[in-house]
């Protein structure tokens, strides 16, 4: 089975030029693979591999995988319920919870190991997470939407490891197609984290009350400076980026002016206007974007928004586009990258 592929290096890496995941385990260090395919299955080691079944898409023409590679030998194991990799530089957690009528406690549990194997292992540094919510905007058997019942066991587990607000990484919180939640971590021993904002947003973790009991923590792109086997520094992992503005959904019911603010949004998040308040200056643009995800609730609006990303994103750019609910009923579109 022939899919297409999404290679991610992480900066420890050299590019692999992967084009069939059946060619993965060959090259050798890869922390594991995540297939975003037609159905969700629990985190597993497979050959050697870490591996994450997602149900985002519909039909396997549309599935892709993405690849985690490094330079380090690689270990894996499993800790409570979650699957890890780790090279003695990055760890790679996976985790997933079965569908349920209340998700606040799985969620937190899942967390919780998934953050104490960090502290165990010594990956103290988290920069990245994924969250892929099954029913995303329906209820639970409480009447609570079910990405509002997700926020409320993620803030709690946080809580439980001291986490700041400032120290909480970027993110996703996007809908699936099923399977419950599933989730992936990134984490570094001694990479230098900075959490970034967008000056034009107001910051998840400080949305007032109406969008639910806990509010969402994560931060708007996550900046990862060198580590001790990389010198390079720079990479920005860009968050899930919709049409909000301050707290607000801006746009309703109207896709091009959604995708435009998000991109606008992303354009300024990482322009050295933004970063002069983190005294990072790396001159980037949407050009400089790489691994993108689109996340689009309407299959039918994919052309026109593929239209628009194509204009103002690079050619040589890899990008996704996935059919899937977002986190608020309002919203059309979600976006994601890297700068590497
Ligand atoms: C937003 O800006 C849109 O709950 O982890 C984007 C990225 C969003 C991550 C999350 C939610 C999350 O609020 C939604």
């Amino acid at each position: 089975m022939t899919q297409a592929q999404q290679t991610v290096n992480l900066p420890s890496s050299v590019f692999t030029g992967l084009t069939e995941v059946s060619d993965v385990a060959a090259t050798g260090n890869v922390l594991g693979v995540i297939n975003y395919t037609t159905e969700c299955t629990d985190p597993r080691v497979e050959n050697g591999l870490l591996t994450l079944d997602l149900h985002m898409a519909s039909d396997l023409g549309e599935a892709f995988a993405e690849v985690w590679t490094t330079t380090g030998a690689v270990e894996t194991g499993e800790h409570h319920g979650v699957v890890y990799a780790h090279d003695g530089e990055y760890l790679l957690v996976a985790g997933r919870i079965a569908p349920t009528g209340r998700y606040t406690e799985d969620t937190r549990a899942a967390y919780v190991a998934a953050l104490d194997l960090m502290d165990g292992l010594g990956y103290k540094n988290c920069f990245r997470m994924w969250n892929f919510l099954n029913d995303i905007n329906g209820d639970n058997a409480e009447g609570l939407e079910i990405y509002r019942d997700f926020c409320k066991g993620r803030a709690e587990a946080f809580e439980l490891f001291h986490f700041g607000d400032k120290e909480v990484p970027s993110a996703t919180g996007i809908g699936s197609q099923g399977g419950g939640i599933a989730f992936y971590f990134l984490a570094s021993r001694s990479a230098a984290l900075t959490s970034v904002e967008n000056s034009k947003q107001m910051a998840a973790y400080h949305y007032p009350r109406q969008y639910g009991p806990r509010p969402p923590k994560f931060a708007r792109a996550t900046y990862l400076a060198g580590t001790h086997t990389d010198r390079r520094s720079g990479q920005i992992y860009v968050a899930g980026t919709a049409s909000i503005r301050g707290h607000e959904t801006l746009h309703d019911g109207d896709i091009v002016a959604q995708v435009k603010l998000s991109l606008d949004n992303i354009e300024h998040l990482i322009s050295d206007e933004n970063l002069a308040d983190y005294e990072i200056t790396q001159g980037n643009s949407l050009l400089n974007l790489d691994n993108i995800k689109v996340y689009v609730r309407h299959r039918s609006d994919i052309p026109a928004v593929r239209r628009m990303c194509e204009e103002r994103f690079s050619p040589n750019a890899r990008i996704q586009y996935l059919n899937v609910d977002v986190c608020r009923a309002d919203l059309l579109v979600e976006i994601e990258g890297v700068i590497a």
